[in-house]
């Protein structure tokens, strides 16, 4: 399943659209991944506050983003690009790649949350397909 011309095009003019709030999109897709999903708060325990919307929610969710912004950027390339990346969450964090869907889902339902105009179903189904590849990026250094 990988991108077509139509979806990359679909990504890169939604993102142009999106990335000025992507402080806010993260720290939501974020605070609601951690209530929902709470399983996903074991990565975070060294964090001084999980609730929605604390000070280190918001940081991370901005991390992300630029991470995804990173991958818009790459995303001719994205295994290459998402390299370093993948060797943090592979090695480092030792992130199960299933939690990589849970946060997929999260920033969907964020999206449609924050940008209904925006977010037709074709750009929800070219983002589907970017934040799957992304995750499998991510992914590729576990084996
Ligand atoms: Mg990850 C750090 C991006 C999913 C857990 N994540 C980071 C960082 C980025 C990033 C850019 C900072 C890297 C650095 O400091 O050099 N993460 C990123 C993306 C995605 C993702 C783009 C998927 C779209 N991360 C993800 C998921 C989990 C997770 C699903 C766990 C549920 N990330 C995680 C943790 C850290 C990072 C625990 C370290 C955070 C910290 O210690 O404060």
């Amino acid at each position: 399943m990988s991108l077509s011309a139509k979806d990359k095009a679909a990504v890169k003019a939604l993102w142009a659209k999106i990335s000025p709030k992507a402080g806010d999109i993260g720290n939501e897709a974020l605070s609601r991944m951690l209530v929902v999903y709470p399983q996903t708060k074991t990565y975070f325990s060294h964090w001084s506050d999980l609730s929605p919307g604390s000070a280190p929610v918001r940081k991370h969710g901005q991390k992300v983003m630029g991470g995804l912004g990173l991958a818009v950027e790459n995303i001719d390339n994205l295994f290459g690009g998402l390299l370093t990346l993948s060797e943090l969450h592979a090695f480092q964090l030792r992130v199960d790649p299933a939690n990589f869907k849970i946060l997929s889902h999260n920033i969907l339902v964020v999206l449609a949350m924050l940008f209904p105009d925006d977010f037709t179903p074709e750009a929800h189904l070219a983002m589907d397909k970017f934040l799957a590849r992304v995750a499998l990026a991510l992914s590729d250094k576990y084996r």
